[in-house]
């Protein structure tokens, strides 16, 4: 912990300040306050970063890289005050010098890297590690523009590009001596050297990759990780000035723009999986990179290549980084020259797989002939292993051709990432107990049956630093004045908290806590959108990114039904509600976008009809990210998981959400499961079908939409109200979503669970009634919150998987 009072802290400010701009601190813009405190905090924590580092190279400890094509990393201000503890004394120096810290975090702009659940988790994960003392990177792309940036315009999503590194980034530190060199395209010839075959790369394009380094504080313990993101340049950056003369400089300009385009923009998750070439180049290129770079490092540092695997673990967040497989072989077998066995036993003993998804129609698979032309030496690889694990198929499954080709991972002209990861590492694991069973028993079964010790579970977690304690300053200090600080760096003695749920003082306390959240909730809701909303209402909320299978199509019908309620009764008793909605749409999906206009129609028709005014209004907020949820989170009333059973892997809102004292209402699916099990049946409220019942009907049939439409008045009325101009003057404005509904039959049993949504919804509204008692469920929320700490998902990944020495300096 940095040992600072606050008048050394005001000088050193306002030093660094001068420093930087060359004028006094008075007469700045904010956002030079912003750079200046940045760069002072970034001085901070510079020498403890150099003290990490000496200390990995010395001790040889065990090196977890965690790859990712995603950081959803958010703001960092804030997360490196509140890590390095000094939090309290900068807010206080810049009070004396009337700056308020929070005018200037509100300055920061995100670091968005990601497209939600699994960009975010890494991040979460970079955080854990390094408080928890584990020498744990990350190692990912530097996106010149993140997730792009959305604007509502009349009702629709309009895209614009998210220029984030517009006015410079002070966190990051550009390495030019950590470069490595990418190598795409060309031929591989073989060569007798003395009787061994060696192969070699020829005529390829090599891209140059630029690391540029960001530093992972750890929470009160002195470690700071490296989050290392990978930019593309052109090998030689002066211009060939005799292709100037000859008239060829725009060719070369165009050459440069083709190169620094693979780090130039973050793919959007879509529905759809299409092998784009330049997903792929953007592939390769981190994760060749990344893979020479740690083994650079590691023989700098005295490391002997045999026991790569006991010294470092490489971690591979969904099938993305899979090329990290035959790329270390590569360098195995071409470079260090080890033979095929020993390469191939160092290379699935240091790599582990984590699947993210069960939509098998978003799993990777990249065209052979693409494959092999972007990446010819690699493609020799996968073939080989290819080769390897079918003869081994074929010895325990004669005859079973159709098994073998579903298994291969070459087949059908594609190359499959997915089987390929599976068999290149000496683990795979889902990320909640329900998605792993189902990973075992059915989307990966054939895999799960061959190689059954690989498969495992680890439920995902989120850092209760960030979500809990930097987010939710009110709340942390009610848990600290009842039940101490301890849960802070032990997260699951939040237990303690439970008793005090019951206590009517504390029942009071977490009241106002959640009312205070809630009023700065409504201020934000205002300047944005000039909504006004009644902070006395329940905060009903839905974020995350729209998706059919994530279901805002039914809590709309159910905002509609309860609409033609109210309009039928306008004395209709009912707690006031507020339903709040936030997400991104992939650009290219057409439901979803089509959805954030249907919300975005309810929100305008009932916001504006005086008939329901006191009791229900609708909030789309726009563009939806970290920094956002962040303020959201924290003013929930009522939290909404409500995807199709069997298809949200984990989800992790839902546990920020509870973590934040929010009661649930959801589908027995991903983690919601598990948080049932925490808070017991009493403190959640679960609806819709179970997991085995979806599973049925997918597999036999026997759901037929329209005859729920048809039996069913109050479906049918707020179907028929989609396309009669209730809710927006083009009858077919909301045309694809009826008939995704109706004529396609409602492939996420949108109607079929609505009964019980319903059911669930007057549920919520009758507990809610007695204050008292549903701060009771709320507290127990909390109380139970701290397994889902991602500081216990990582301990699990440390000891399940990586097998990384714990160092308990910082655990007491
Ligand atoms: C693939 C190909 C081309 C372009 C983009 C993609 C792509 C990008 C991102 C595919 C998937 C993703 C992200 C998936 C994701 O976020 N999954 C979520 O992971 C969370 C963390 O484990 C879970 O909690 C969620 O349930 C899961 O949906």
């Amino acid at each position: 912990m940095l040992t600072i009072d606050k008048h050394s802290f005001k000088k050193a400010y306002e030093k660094k300040y001068l420093e930087i701009n060359g004028e006094e601190l008075s007469t700045g813009s904010n956002y030079k306050k912003y750079e200046a405190l940045g760069n002072l905090v970034r001085d901070y924590v510079a020498e403890s970063w150099m003290n990490t580092n000496k200390k990995y190279n010395s001790t040889g400890e065990k090196q977890v890289y965690y790859f990712s094509m995603e950081f959803l990393l958010g703001r960092l201000l804030g997360d490196a005050l509140l890590n390095l503890g000094i939090r309290d004394i900068c807010n206080e120096a810049l009070k004396e010098l009337n700056i308020d810290l929070k005018d200037l975090e509100d300055l920061e702009q995100d670091q968005g890297l990601g497209n939600g659940g699994l960009g975010r988790l890494a991040a979460c994960f970079l955080d854990s590690m390094a408080s928890l003392n584990i020498a744990g990177h990350g190692c990912g792309i530097r996106y010149k523009y993140g997730f792009f940036e959305q604007k509502i315009v009349n009702g629709s999503q309009v895209e614009v590009p998210d220029n984030w590194l517009r006015e410079g980034n002070v966190w990051e530190k550009r390495k030019n001596d950590k470069r490595e060199i990418v190598k795409f395209g060309g031929e591989v010839i073989t060569q007798n050297i003395n009787g061994k075959i060696k192969f070699l790369h020829i005529n390829y394009e090599p891209i140059l990759a630029v690391p540029y380094d960001t530093p992972i504080v750890g929470y009160e313990n002195e470690t700071v990780n490296t989050l290392r993101l990978w930019s593309a340049e052109t090998v030689s950056n002066e211009f060939d000035f005799s292709s100037f003369s000859r008239g060829e400089f725009l060719k070369a300009l165009e050459y440069k723009n083709s190169v620094e385009a693979i780090s130039q923009v973050l793919y959007p998750d879509d529905t759809q999986y299409e092998g784009k070439m330049l997903r792929l180049k953007q592939q390769y290129f981190f994760v060749s990179a990344g893979v020479q770079s740690v083994i650079r490092h590691f023989k700098r540092h005295g490391g002997d290549i045999l026991e790569l695997d006991e010294k470092m673990a490489i971690h591979i967040n969904d099938t993305h980084p899979t090329l990290a497989i035959p790329e270390l072989m590569r360098i195995l077998l071409d470079e260090e020259g080890l033979p095929w066995e020993v390469a191939w036993r160092i290379t699935t003993n240091t790599i582990s797989y984590t699947n993210h998804t069960i939509l098998s129609e978003a799993l990777e698979k990249w065209p052979v002939d693409m494959f092999k032309k972007l990446l010819p030496r690699i493609y020799m690889i996968v073939q080989e292993i290819n080769e390897r694990y079918c003869t081994e198929l074929w010895n325990s499954y004669i005859g079973q051709w159709d098994k073998i080709a579903h298994m291969a991972i070459l087949a059908d002209g594609q190359v499959r990432m997915a089987n390929l990861a599976v068999v290149g590492s000496h683990s795979v694991n889902g990320v909640a107990k329900l998605h792993t069973e189902i990973l075992k028993k059915q989307e990966m079964s054939d895999l799960y049956y061959f190689y059954p010790n690989k498969f495992n579970n680890k439920t995902n977690g989120i850092t209760h630093r960030r979500w809990l304690i930097k987010s939710n300053k009110e709340l942390t200090y009610l848990l600290k004045e009842t039940i101490g600080d301890s849960f802070i760096k032990h997260p699951t003695d939040l237990e303690k908290f439970e008793i005090f749920a019951k206590n009517k003082d504390v029942q009071e306390k977490l009241a106002s806590v959640k009312r205070l959240n809630k009023e700065k909730l409504a201020k934000t809701i205002y300047e944005m959108k000039g909504i006004k909303v009644n902070p006395d209402s329940i905060f009903d909320v839905q974020i995350k990114r729209i998706h059919a299978y994530k279901r805002q199509i039914l809590n709309c019908l159910r905002i509609m039904h309860l609409y033609n309620e109210l309009l039928k009764d306008p004395n209709k008793d009912i707690v006031p509600r507020t339903f709040i909605f936030g997400g991104k749409a992939a650009p290219s999906y057409y439901l979803a976008k089509k959805t954030i206009e249907l919300i975005n129609s309810i929100a305008d028709t009932i916001n504006n009809d005086p008939r329901v005014s006191e009791k229900i209004k609708v909030v789309f907020l726009d563009n939806y990210r970290v920094s956002l949820a962040e303020q959201i989170i924290r003013a929930t009333d009522v939290s909404e998981q409500i995807s199709t059973t069997t298809k949200e892997a984990s989800g992790t809102s839902n546990m920020k959400f509870m973590m934040n004292g929010a009661i649930t209402i959801a589908t027995l699916d991903g983690a919601n499961i598990e948080i049932r099990d925490e808070v017991s049946d009493d403190n959640i409220v679960i609806f819709g079908l179970t997991s085995k019942e979806v599973l049925d009907y997918y597999k036999n049939g026997g759901y037929l939409s329209y005859d729920i439409y048809r039996s069913d008045i109050r479906i049918k009325n707020v179907i028929d109200d989609l396309m009669n101009g209730k809710y927006h003057y083009d009858n077919n404005r909301f045309k694809a979503i009826y008939e995704n509904l109706i004529t396609y039959n409602d492939e996420f049993f949108v109607l079929k669970d609505f009964d019980d949504y319903i059911r669930a919804q007057e549920k919520i509204d009758y507990l809610y009634r007695d204050k008292y008692k549903w701060q009771e469920m709320c507290g127990i929320n909390i109380a139970h919150s701290g397994i889902f700490s991602s500081d216990r998902t990582i301990l699990e990944y440390a000891t399940g998987i990586w097998g990384t020495e714990l160092v308990y300096k910082n655990l007491k």
